[in-house]
């Protein structure tokens, strides 16, 4: 992996700096403030571990554009295929005329995805369209309405899977009414289970079952929707057990299992799809974000017999696998294989947890550390219990901002940090940003105690 730019951390100016504080005055009066922004700097360059500002600050990259840039954000096989598809053609609609990309993207997810059973992929273009459409195809299949989603579940800004996603405050305030035949299960949250991590995979099925069976009867489930990990909801790891028994009870039941990889698939994890780490094999996967290298893709793959459910012409949109998108995914996808970075995803994980451990066994801040392969995570509470500090983890993301460490809060309680670095990021930058982390804890702990 050859990166472009120079791989180290350089602070010139505060951050952000003048430039960057200039530029996003001139936003303010030409975008909505609908629109949310975690650091306030312009990129002018990025690649590897490093966002180039341009106040000329050189930071490290533990966002990925939240998990797309898998591949690093100018990645030298996805800059060459969209150069070489831009020129040939940029569009043509895949329901209009056919192109070898489509087909190209579609075989690669079927053969990917968990399962050897005859598959089908479609392409659309975002993560909530890929969603919906995955909705579409359950219902068309089992010509059932209901849909089955979990606590801290994030799946969307559309209509549906705003409806499906959990967080009310940031995603879903003022936008209902929301869509109907949607229910909520708890998931099995480790940490946070009433009964203990223990008895949390038992007890989060039993309430499943519970729910199915006796509130909205299984025989009106056309889906259920789960997250391998939860992403925005806190970087949850269900319990094990808890999830190849919800799929195994929605085999028993006719009830599709669809699989949300959109954030943590794509070898986020140190595997193609987080649902390998339990074996589970869903009948829908959805993926989207790292599979386009950076540019908007979208799939939904399964089970040939559901995906050809829904009638001709059902399936679709203008942009939907898109030539130049469908030729990055083919880049981020050969790139991922060629430079093992399934494998490297799952040594980041090796390599970061332990030092995230010892930084717990140091912070009283520090709850919980949890994830798989390079999607990890922080979760700060009051010293002593388990209440949610999201003032502190602000505090913490903003001093490694000012740092020069790009981080993301996540959580339905806005108190984790996710730690979701490109996967081609040097151990040098990781352990360099890791350092930055730790002050940045010790200093907001200091600040907390002191007010
Ligand atoms: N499913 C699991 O993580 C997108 C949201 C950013 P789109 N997550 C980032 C924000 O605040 O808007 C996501 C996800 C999971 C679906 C989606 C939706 O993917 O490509 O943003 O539509």
């Amino acid at each position: 992996m050859v990166a472009l730019l120079e791989q180290k951390r350089v602070v010139k100016t505060a951050i952000p700096g003048p430039r960057s504080t200039e530029r996003h005055a001139q936003r303010l009066q030409q975008v909505p403030t609908g629109f949310g922004i975690n650091l306030p700097i312009f990129v002018d360059r990025a690649d590897g571990g490093i966002i180039v500002d341009v106040d000329g600050n050189q930071i490290i990259d533990l966002a990925s554009g939240i998990a797309v840039t898998s591949v690093g954000a100018s990645a030298p096989a996805v800059v060459k295929r969209v150069r070489e598809q831009a020129e040939a053609f940029t569009h043509t609609c895949f329901m209009v005329t056919e192109y070898q990309g489509f087909v190209d993207v579609a075989a690669r997810l079927n053969q990917l995805t968990p399962g050897d059973h005859d598959k089908r992929t479609a392409l659309f273009s975002t993560g909530a369209e890929a969603l919906e459409n995955a909705v579409k195809i359950a219902r068309s299949y089992t010509k059932r309405p209901a849909v089955v989603v979990f606590d801290h579940a994030y799946h969307g800004r559309t209509l549906m899977t705003m409806t499906m996603t959990a967080k009310q405050h940031g995603y879903k305030q003022g936008f209902g009414p929301f869509a109907p035949e949607v229910y909520r299960v708890p998931t099995a949250h480790p940490y946070r289970w009433p009964g203990g991590p223990d008895k949390a995979a038992d007890e989060a099925f039993a309430r499943f079952t519970d729910v199915v069976l006796h509130q909205v009867g299984a025989e009106n489930v056309a889906a259920v929707v789960a997250e391998p990990i939860l992403g925005e909801g806190g970087f949850i790891v269900p319990a094990p057990g808890f999830l190849p028994k919800v799929a195994e009870f929605c085999a028993a039941h006719g009830i599709v299992f669809v699989a949300d990889e959109v954030q943590a698939g794509i070898a986020r994890t140190g595997a193609w799809f987080a649902s390998e780490h339990e074996g589970i094999v869903p009948d829908l996967v959805c993926s989207a974000k790292a599979l386009g290298g950076g540019l908007p893709i979208a799939a939904v793959t399964g089970r040939a017999e559901i995906m050809n459910a829904a009638p001709a012409g059902g399936l679709g949109g203008t942009y939907a696998g898109n030539p130049i998108a469908c030729a990055a995914a083919l880049g981020a996808l050969e790139t991922i294989e060629a430079e093992g970075l399934v494998d490297r995803a799952r040594q980041i994980g090796e390599h970061v947890l332990p030092q995230l451990k010892d930084l717990a066994a140091a912070h009283p801040s520090i709850g919980d550390v949890r994830g798989r392969g390079a999607m990890l995570a922080v979760e700060f509470v009051r010293p002593g219990t388990d209440e949610p500090a999201p003032e502190v983890t602000a505090a913490i993301a903003r001093h490694c901002h000012a740092n020069g460490v790009l981080v993301l809060t996540c959580g339905t309680y806005g108190n984790v940090i996710r730690l979701l670095p490109p996967l081609v990021i040097g151990f040098d930058l990781l352990d360099d940003a890791l350092a930055v982390l730790g002050e940045a804890i010790t200093a907001a702990e200091a600040g907390a105690g002191a007010t």
